[in-house]
């Protein structure tokens, strides 16, 4: 199973800045990415076609979006298709992310629905998932990755790749706030989410990559993705710079 090394530039960038980024990032890595590795950056609607054209055929890199709209086409005002994605070059998309859960009000049935409805239409998808601190004070992680975990994957076909599905552990009192996870919050928390995936698809479980995501910083990458369970990181402010992600993708 290969790591993967994914960037989330959430709601930053013009065009310029992304393909600058973009570019500096892949000239740090270039030739240096360990054939078992993977990149991605999920940038802004916006962003996609130029940092797509620094992606393009590059083995092991890949082009995401931060969302998408669970219909082919219709009046859905402000939304973007799998399709239009797929257009542009995507050939992932983030579904669950915490901002979306707790800032735009996602429930766990919506992101369901768009995790089936974008792997159907061809994308991989990253189910983003974890607990609030509140959650975690009351003793309910477990319960949390069960429920986000079951709903999210519940409409997925059953013959699915399982490369095309990756989860993303990110603890909400992790995010943005330079308060990285424990070393053994994370071993737990990754094994409470692969005992539920075998639960779920005991044949394919093992094969889902689980990244960690939460103030991951080239100083802490190495120790997390070395960790049970751990394939690979999702990471906001330190990809934002192509020396640090670069970094980070290299560790
Ligand atoms: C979590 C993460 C990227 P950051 O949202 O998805 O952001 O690394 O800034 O905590």
């Amino acid at each position: 199973m290969k790591k993967m090394m994914a960037a989330n530039w959430k709601m930053y960038k013009t065009r310029a800045e992304a393909k600058a980024t973009a570019e500096d990032f892949i000239s740090r890595i270039d030739g240096k990415l360990p054939s078992d590795r993977e990149v991605l950056i999920a940038a802004p609607f916006t962003a996609l076609e130029s940092v797509g054209s620094v992606l393009a055929g590059r083995t092991g890199c890949h082009l995401c979006a931060e969302n998408m709209y669970p219909a082919e086409e219709g009046a859905f005002t402000g939304e973007i298709s799998p399709e239009m994605l797929k257009d542009v070059g995507c050939g992932f998309s983030l579904a669950g992310h915490s901002e979306r859960r707790h800032v735009l009000g996602e429930s766990s049935e919506f992101v369901g629905k768009k995790v089936a409805f974008g792997l159907k239409a061809g994308l991989s998808m990253i189910l983003c998932i974890g607990e609030t601190i509140e959650q975690r004070k009351a003793g309910k992680v477990q319960q949390v990755i069960d429920e986000q975990l079951e709903v999210g994957l519940s409409e997925i076909p059953a013959n699915f790749s399982p490369d095309s599905i990756v989860i993303a552990y990110e603890p909400v009192w992790a995010i943005g706030t330079g308060e990285v996870a424990g070393m053994e919050e994370i071993v737990e928390a990754h094994g409470f989410v692969r005992k539920m995936l075998k639960n779920i698809f005991p044949e394919k479980a093992n094969e889902i990559r689980i990244l960690y995501g939460g103030s991951v910083k080239p100083a802490n990458c190495a120790q997390i993705i070395s960790l049970d369970n751990v394939d690979g990181v999702l990471v906001g402010g330190a990809s934002l710079d192509g020396e640090s992600f670069s970094q980070i993708a290299l560790a």
